[in-house]
């Protein structure tokens, strides 16, 4: 069992050059000059339709050009939605088990053909239901019966995976499925259902499981206005590859990966009271929703005295949703604020976070958004912005500055109010701490 090796997000950040971009190209400065535009209390004051009809203006219609410093740093962005063959893979297993033959995948029920779901009644702590679906009975779910529940009962929502432990997003996508709960009321549960928890096909050795759970009132209901926890079949459109999780996975909309099972094969319903993820063995959080943290994915190594700075980022948004991301450039020579660890005495300044893209990126077909994708309206446009549970981008140019060596600090901060690593500052519970990066201007000449 191989845990990845803690990265932070800016060294993921770094590598988008292959990906292209898909993001539109608006002028810097319209971006600040339009910038009351797409912040959240304008979006309230013009209602949700308003702001995301400002949001898609064509670049066309904006006044002015993009500064070359921005212009490049754009240009290298990454697209909004990640392609399904680009994400992060987070895979354990010996042998991995989207890496089998195909002719084993068969065997194994790792096609969308062979396929099967059991669920089933924990024997430790049994909850009374009337139904289990089991393959020796022949009552399983097969992947013909989940797609005869996904003509009426499909949802797709759009969701940034990112590893509790690795910190920095996965991949961003819309995943599509059939909500959990459908299949769970098959089993006609009748009491004693407090809990459900569910692992994927693991090469028959118990050692190598990987199980995650939920409260089964997070399943049978959306509360927060949160999507539903779903048996994934789709990501940005396509079949869930072998790698996502394919053919089926659990997704669930607001937490980190681990609680996202791949190659699930098994639910259990349990009236065990507590959590029995494999995840918390190793010190993690497991109740953790995502949290909201700004990174940089480009940042001038070097740049001339008095040279505007041009720098972009991306901040994930998490369960609180994200309301501003801010910038502070600290000369190293100073001394830091003290008795001040989050450096909320620091003079920072606002970034602009960029409206929704032009282009959604990630291979999704025709780039559209699927119809009925949750969030988004009949055009295919969000309806709130920053999305949450998304990952967005922002941009600023900062002024120039004196020769010497700099620390620049990026943070988010949440609708709560809560600058970054607050309110829950602790890494086991996800990352949320301020990026550092340095930054050396040069002598002008
Ligand atoms: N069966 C199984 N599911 C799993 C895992 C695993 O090792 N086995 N890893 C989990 C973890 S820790 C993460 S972060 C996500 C990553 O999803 P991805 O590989 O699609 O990026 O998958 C989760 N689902
Ligand atoms: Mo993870």
């Amino acid at each position: 069992m191989k845990l990845p090796r803690d990265v932070s997000g800016r060294q993921l950040g770094l590598a988008p050059a292959k990906l292209g971009y898909s993001f539109t190209m608006i002028a810097p400065q319209s971006f600040l000059s339009e910038h009351d535009l797409v912040s959240r209390r304008s979006f309230l004051r013009l209602g949700a339709a308003g702001a995301a009809g400002i949001a898609f203006q064509p670049i066309a219609t904006l006044a002015e050009t993009p500064s070359p410093e921005l212009a490049g740093a754009f240009a290298r962005l990454e697209s909004f939605l990640t392609p399904p063959g680009q994400f992060r893979d987070v895979s354990r297993g010996k042998p991995l088990p989207h890496s089998l033959p195909e002719e084993k995948k068969r065997e194994v029920g790792l096609t969308r053909e062979s396929w099967k779901l059991e669920v089933i009644s924990d024997p430790d702590h049994p909850a009374r239901i009337r139904q289990p679906l089991t393959k020796a009975a022949g009552t399983a779910l097969d992947f013909s019966g989940l797609m005869q529940l996904a003509e009426t009962r499909a949802v797709r929502f759009l969701k940034v995976m990112t590893c509790l432990n690795i910190g920095c997003p996965l991949g961003t996508g819309i995943w599509e499925g059939v909500p959990l709960r459908e299949i769970i009321w098959r089993t006609e549960p009748r009491e004693d259902l407090r809990r459900v928890f569910y692992y994927g096909y693991h090469n028959d050795d118990p050692k190598q499981m990987f199980r995650s759970s939920l409260p089964i009132g997070r399943v049978l209901e959306d509360y927060h206005g949160l999507p539903p926890v779903i048996l994934c079949y789709k990501l940005n459109g396509e079949w869930l590859s072998p790698q996502r999780g394919g053919p089926v996975r659990i997704v669930v909309p607001e937490a980190y990966g681990f609680k996202s099972i791949k190659w699930v094969t098994r639910v259990v319903l349990t009236n065990l009271a507590h959590a029995n993820d494999t995840y918390a063995d190793a010190n993690n959080d497991i109740d953790s929703p995502l949290k909201t943290f700004a990174a940089t994915l480009s940042v001038p190594t070097e740049v001339k005295a008095g040279e505007p700075i041009p720098i972009t980022g991306y901040a994930q948004v998490g369960i609180s949703g994200l309301s501003k991301v801010q910038v502070w450039v600290h000369p190293d020579a100073q001394a830091l604020p003290s008795q001040d660890r989050y450096f909320t005495t620091a003079p920072w300044t606002d970034a602009q976070i960029l409206p929704p893209p032009k282009r959604w990126g990630g291979n999704l077909p025709g780039d559209s958004i699927p119809p009925n994708t949750l969030g988004f309206d009949s055009q295919g446009r969000p309806r709130t912005w920053p999305m949450r549970l998304s990952k967005v981008h922002w941009a600023v140019l900062l002024p120039g500055l004196p020769a010497g060596k700099y620390t620049l600090r990026s943070r988010t901060i949440d609708e709560n109010g809560n600058a970054q690593p607050m309110p829950r500052p602790f890494r086991k519970s996800g990352h949320a701490e301020i990026e550092q990066v340095s930054l050396v201007v040069k002598p002008a000449g």
